[in-house]
């Protein structure tokens, strides 16, 4: 029973909850105190900057006595642990999602705004922490908020880089790189500590030494030391529950040059190598799903994965001595993508080398400590190694990878598959050719106990088509756990318009519990709440017209449908099948301005790897098509294109709650899971898309009825993809090829003719390896039922409604169940205070 159903907030981000007068006057003592005492200035006098500080201080008072309340609940209890390895994890900003989930943020905002302050302009001031790419380093981030939310024991462990994810500017159409130092004033989030500092070697060679008993043993003489000092970051559980560690490496300089075989050449040589030293965590590799290959982004790998694994066993001795017969039993170990496999042949090399173990007691710890995730079926982000590389850094590593490469191939596959030689080279960790190669996938399917897949037809295809002789193998060892997204940070903190209708309809706990929104379904039907939902709906888009204007100049109507891609650029994500949308859209207009369209903003947001040269091209081809757009007055304001620069997971927060359509549009068999589109779904968007990773379980909950499901199957795909003749299509298709010739005229790029015209030579000559041109006309066919069901109010406020209230299972904590249950065996520990 719900009273006023059409009560609606203020604004986006107003709540009408009451709040306690008592902790509002509490807060904004505690933030004038740290203002003064803390940050040494005055609320006359106080900068935005300084006031943002001040109310982190006043915050991490709460954090720091629950972090280690947590910290003694597990150590006493002493079970296992999680240890989840990623290279990236894309925080985004902290202040308002920790308080949040301290549940301070009406109290927050209530004694800023005692101060004449809006809570959200002083927390604009905080950098986003990019220090991930995309999906796979946000759903790292999501993670650890359920972790911590879900009580599990658990470490993040990452790289400290001093750069995250460049920051995009837009110049004349074009994207630019701009260094991206998110803590060039300090982050106050974060604490070092100086007491786990770890040395590592690097380089070198290795020694063969004849014991007493006549057994060999190698001795490893590394080059170098480096340093790693690690960052801590407290993740706040929702209701403070827990509070996690994300523990970041930073690379150091060690004074210790003349690490035996490195003779030191004086004063200058040694000035050269710290600078190498402190090279290792300068920068995140801007790339998205594709193997960068440099010697540099293994140092990194290895720097961290050595790091973390000193910590772990440091820890692991403080409760258990000497004795590792525990350590599986105690210790498990996530690999977030194949990124960290090198912390495999380390934990195998500190087992034997520095703790005496025999290799077989290392390999059977081992082999019971570590899981695999798989991201990405594309064959070029599978990182394949150089051998020559590792000999130069980690010459011992590499001895031990032969080892477990040699006891795989002559014990288990000799075994299955007796003297069939083409096997065995299919599944060795070497691949042989003129440069032998290390394959880091195989290293992590041979030794986990578990390898998983994002999303249900992603695993199977990691099973079925990545990994098919492993499965034979090991069938019992593939699984899947489909990604979620935190509801705290994708639905409460971004969207407090829909938090509230939730905290009506469902209660208070639906944070904790998503499957409680699905009641949502039950109103879906009555007008009031489907104005309430779209009135919602309404001011957050209001609030992103206001966004669009600032950093783009451009106006939109808030009645329009705003048609949403934001995500990495990629062919295969096929943001240029949107724009050859586009354009015929806009060519229809030309030929008929009169037409009754549903008015239309298509919002992109975009990173392209720097090198990745037609990724770039497309980012100007969308520039220079909604330049032209916008400004035609022919088309009577009926369609806007905007590239809102910068995208990331602060700018996501403001555009997922505004979008009325998802594009998630990758050919299908491509895009593991996504995520944004979970975001989306949950806000109230419908899916424009393939059926593809998750999106094919969003609409087994929220209905292909409700959804515009279009394009080739993943089966279709496999099928087409031999013969696939993008001339064909082009052919065939008046509208089609009018549209890809367009971009070969100046039409666009007045000037400048040919300037878009890599883009219909990838489409043609390239041989559209993403098949955009055949799935383009079924594609349109999904806009025009889009627009159709945006002309019926109810009907569209409806589908929006259950596509909201059906996504309890996209919550991360149903994926952190999934891997506790399924895969880690961990229990959750209450944390007593
Ligand atoms: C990705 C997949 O491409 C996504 O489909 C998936 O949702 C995420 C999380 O599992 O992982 N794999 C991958 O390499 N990236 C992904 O986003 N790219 C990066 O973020 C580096």
């Amino acid at each position: 029973p719900v009273k006023a159903a059409a009560k609606t907030s203020t604004s986006a981000t107003q709540t009408t909850a009451t709040v306690d007068k008592a902790q509002v006057k509490a807060f904004k003592e505690q933030v004038e105190k740290h203002l003064r005492t803390t940050i040494g200035t005055s609320p006359v006098k106080a900068s935005k900057l300084a006031w943002w500080q001040a109310v982190v201080a006043t915050v991490n008072e709460d954090i720091f006595g629950r972090l280690t309340d947590t910290q003694q609940t597990h150590a006493k209890n002493d079970t296992r642990a999680v240890h989840y390895l990623s290279a990236e994890f894309l925080m985004g900003r902290l202040t308002i999602n920790n308080l949040t989930n301290l549940e301070k943020f009406d109290v927050a905002r209530e004694a800023l705004k005692e101060f004449g302050l809006d809570i959200n302009e002083i927390c604009e001031e905080e950098p986003d922490m990019a220090l991930g790419n995309g999906g796979l380093g946000r759903l790292a981030a999501c993670f650890m908020d359920s972790l911590a939310t879900c009580n599990y024991p658990c470490v993040g462990y990452g790289i400290h880089y001093e750069n995250g994810l460049f920051r995009q500017e837009i110049r004349a159409g074009k994207q630019v790189e701009r260094p991206d130092s998110w803590r060039e004033y300090g982050c106050p989030w974060e604490a070092c500590r100086p007491e786990s500092v770890q040395n590592i070697p690097l380089g070198g060679y290795v020694e063969k030494q004849t014991a007493p008993d006549g057994s060999q043993c190698s001795v490893w003489h590394p080059s170098s030391m480096i340093k790693g000092v690690p960052w801590d970051i407290p993740v706040v559980g929702y209701r403070g529950s827990s509070v996690a560690i994300l523990r970041l490496w930073e690379s150091r300089s060690t004074e210790q040059f003349n690490w035996d075989v490195f003779n030191a050449g004086g004063y200058v040589d040694a000035q050269a190598e710290k600078s190498l030293a402190e090279t290792i965590s300068k920068v995140l590799y801007p790339n998205d799903s594709t193997e960068a290959g440099k010697e540099l982004r293994l140092t990194q790998q290895y720097f961290f994965c050595a790091c973390s694994l000193r910590d772990i066993l440091r820890r692991y001795k403080r409760s258990h001595h000497n004795d590792f017969s525990e350590f599986a039993a105690k210790i498990a170990i996530q690999l977030n993508d194949t990124h960290p496999t090198i912390a495999i042949p380390e934990l195998m090399r500190l087992l034997i080398d520095e703790e005496g173990l025999s290799y077989d007691q290392a390999w059977d710890i081992t082999s019971k400590t570590f899981n695999y995730t798989n991201h990405t079926l594309l064959p070029e982000a599978l990182e394949k190694w150089p051998v020559y590389i590792f000999e130069k850094l980690l010459p011992r590593h590499l001895e031990l990878i032969y080892e477990i490469n040699f006891r795989f191939l002559n014990g288990p596959v000799e075994a299955k598959w007796p003297g069939n030689n083409e096997i065995k080279s299919r599944l060795s960790i070497i691949e042989e050719g003129e440069v032998r190669k290390v394959r880091m996938a195989n290293l992590c399917v041979i030794t986990s106990e578990h390898v998983n897949g994002v999303a249900k037809i992603h695993s199977k295809l990691v099973k079925e088509n990545l990994f098919p002789d492993y499965a034979q193998l090991w069938p019992n060892k593939f699984c899947n756990v489909t990604n979620g997204v935190t509801p705290r940070r994708w639905i409460l903190s971004c969207n407090r318009g829909l938090a509230e209708l939730y905290n009506d309809v469902a209660g208070k706990d639906w944070p904790l519990d998503l499957d409680k929104c699905e009641v949502l379904k039950k109103y879906a039907d009555k007008k009031e709440y489907q104005d309430r939902f779209m009135k919602i709906k309404h001011d957050n888009k209001v609030a992103l017209a206001k966004t669009i204007k600032e950093l783009t100049g451009v106006e939109v109507d808030p009645n329009a449908m705003f048609d949403v891609q934001v995500k990495r650029l990629h062919e295969y994500k096929r943001q240029h099948l949107n724009l050859l949308y586009i354009m015929s859209l806009y060519k229809s207009l030309l030929e008929d301005p009169d037409q009754d369209i549903v008015p239309q903003v298509f919002i992109f947001g975009a990173k392209a790897a720097p090198a990745y040269t037609l990724a770039k091209d497309i980012i100007f081809a969308i520039n220079a098509v909604g330049e032209k757009i916008n400004n035609d007055l022919r088309i009577k304001g009926k369609l806007k294109v905007v590239f809102l620069p910068n995208y990331r997971v602060s700018l996501a927060e403001k555009i997922i709650p505004a979008a009325d359509i998802s594009e998630q549009i990758s050919t299908a068999g491509y895009e593991a899971s996504g995520t944004s589109n979970m975001k989306f779904s949950m806000n109230g968007a419908l899916t424009l898309g393939t059926m593809d990773g998750a999106n094919i379980e969003i609409v087994e909950q929220a209905g292909i009825e409700n959804n515009f499901i279009f394009g080739l199957s993943v089966d279709e795909v496999l099928e087409l993809k031999p013969r696939y003749n993008p001339w064909d299509y082009y052919n065939a298709d008046h509208d089609l090829k009018a549209v890809v010739d367009w971009l070969d005229s100046d039409f666009f790029t007045p000037g400048q003719p040919g300037a878009l015209s890599s883009i219909k030579t990838s489409l043609l000559n390239n041989g559209d390896p993403f098949l955009v041109l055949a799935d383009f006309a079924s594609y349109k066919e999904a806009h025009q039922r889009a627009q159709k069901l945006f002309k019926d109010k109810a009907k569209w406020a409806r589908a929006a409604m259950i596509n909201s209230a059906t996504m309890g299972i996209f919550s991360s904590d149903r994926s952190i169940r999934d891997y506790a249950e399924n895969i880690w065996t961990l229990r959750s520990q209450i944390v007593k205070k």
